[in-house]
């Protein structure tokens, strides 16, 4: 047990050297709720959780141990004195010469080799005993030692290895209007935060701002998250725009609540051929917690992709349409079921989504490389739960690439129109 805890904790340590090159997302309960995107070495919570964890648990079976070989050492004192009792009760029966003594000190002769057999098992118990309480404790001070560098690691400043942009403001497109003009990682602070976090602000030679609210890539962060985590977002944000994450809910809802601007939704997808396509909605805005980050936006703004979240007729039944469309639906994750359905949507497709009874758009769904997938795929439910925007493939093709980002109207009314949007592409799919 312990060359594996060993080994953990040395994971742990090289966790821990690699980890300031990307951002955890994660919210570990021992941290502050807001520690999650934006704040570097958050390894460091775990390893102290690990370390605590460890110590509670060692001591306790050291406890255990000292308990078993006092018990040990008790039955010995006890047998040794029972043997001094009965050399003297032999000596003393020799001592008579009478035939009922020598009869009962031949008998207590043979006790007293059990006991002395006993003894001797006994001893060898105390003494292996004695060996692993040795090798714990030389343990115990390898993991003191491994902790005190831990300690040390953490006490000095992490190392800043990714760039983080020093131009701050509400959004990305506030940012942009401050004249920062590369793509990025940013610090914003909507009207109504109460605190700075961190986000990858998309900047074009427009000098539009879109703040990204979701990326998929690659499938290497699991989607399947509860209401805490997609209340507070997770995966990883990269100054380069390779990796995975969903912003998180609260944030959203900052973003688009306290916003006077209608702010437009872009979505992009790139299917596993490398089409790429997109789709706008007006008007977008997410509730607070309170209305269950409910969806709701104006209208379809255009954008070859369809408007999936409108609903799609998908020939099963009349209300199809009407059951599958996203607008004014809450939010849903398997721990948290506030879609329009007699079960559990968001259970049964795994993932968290604006959930009705169930989807036409499913864009934080399953990841399923190649994109065809099957009910057989789809596991215990077989339900269509891929990566799904139905106005442009069917719910059994699962797409390679998505993103969802926001921007205020009138800067893509701006550029150009939608076109010009469409023609900006964010550079998806290209890395
Ligand atoms: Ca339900």
């Amino acid at each position: 047990m312990a060359p594996s805890l060993l080994a953990t904790a040395g994971g742990l340590l090289l966790l821990f050297s690699f980890s300031s090159a990307q951002i955890r997302g994660d919210n570990l309960a021992t941290c502050s709720p807001n520690d999650g995107f934006g704040k570097y070495c958050p390894t460091t919570c775990g390893v102290a959780d690990y370390m605590l964890n460890y110590w509670a648990r060692v001591d306790h079976e050291l406890d255990s141990m000292e308990k078993s070989l006092e018990i040990v050492t008790n039955l010995t004192r006890e047998a040794d004195e029972t043997i001094t009792y009965m050399k003297d009760s032999t000596t003393s029966a020799q001592k008579s010469q009478q035939d009922v003594y020598f009869k009962k000190s031949s008998s207590m002769l043979d006790d007293i080799l059990r006991f002395e057999k006993a003894i001797i098992a006994q001893e060898q118990q105390i003494y292996d005993l004695q060996n692993i309480i040795e090798s714990n404790e030389r343990r115990m001070g390898e993991l003191k030692q491994l902790s005190i560098q831990l300690q040390q690691k953490c006490t000095e400043p992490c190392q800043d290895t990714v760039a983080i942009q020093t131009t701050t403001g509400t959004d990305c497109q506030d940012i942009a209007n401050k004249g920062a003009s590369t793509s990025g990682l940013y610090y914003v602070k909507p009207i109504n935060a109460k605190e700075q976090f961190l986000v990858y602000c998309e900047i074009d030679n427009f000098g539009r701002g879109f703040t990204v609210l979701q990326r998929r890539r690659d499938g290497s962060v699991d989607f399947h998250k509860d209401w805490n985590q997609y209340k507070n977002g997770f995966g990883y944000l990269s100054p380069d725009d390779t990796t995975e994450f969903w912003l998180g809910n609260e944030k959203i809802h900052l973003l688009t609540a306290s916003n006077t601007m209608p702010t437009v939704l872009r979505i992009e997808l790139v299917d596993w051929e490398g089409n790429k396509k997109y789709s706008d909605y007006n008007m977008f805005r997410l509730g607070s917690e309170a209305d269950m980050y409910r969806l709701t936006y104006g209208f379809h703004f255009g954008g070859d992709a369809g408007d999936a979240f409108d609903g799609f007729d998908f020939g099963d039944d009349p209300s199809d349409k009407f059951y599958t469309s996203h607008n004014g639906m809450q939010f849903s994750t398997f721990d948290r079921d506030n879609d329009k359905y007699d079960g559990n949507c968001a259970m049964q497709d795994g993932s968290g989504w604006w959930m009705n009874r169930c989807h036409a758009a499913h864009l934080n769904g399953k990841y399923y490389t190649g994109g065809r997938y099957t009910e057989k795929d789809a596991g215990e439910f077989g339900y269509d739960n891929g990566i799904i925007w139905v106005t442009w493939h069917n719910r059994w093709y699962s797409l390679k690439e998505t993103t969802m980002k926001i921007i205020p109207l009138s800067r893509i009314t701006a550029g150009g129109g939608q076109q010009a949007g469409a023609k900006q592409f964010g550079g998806l799919g290209d890395a």
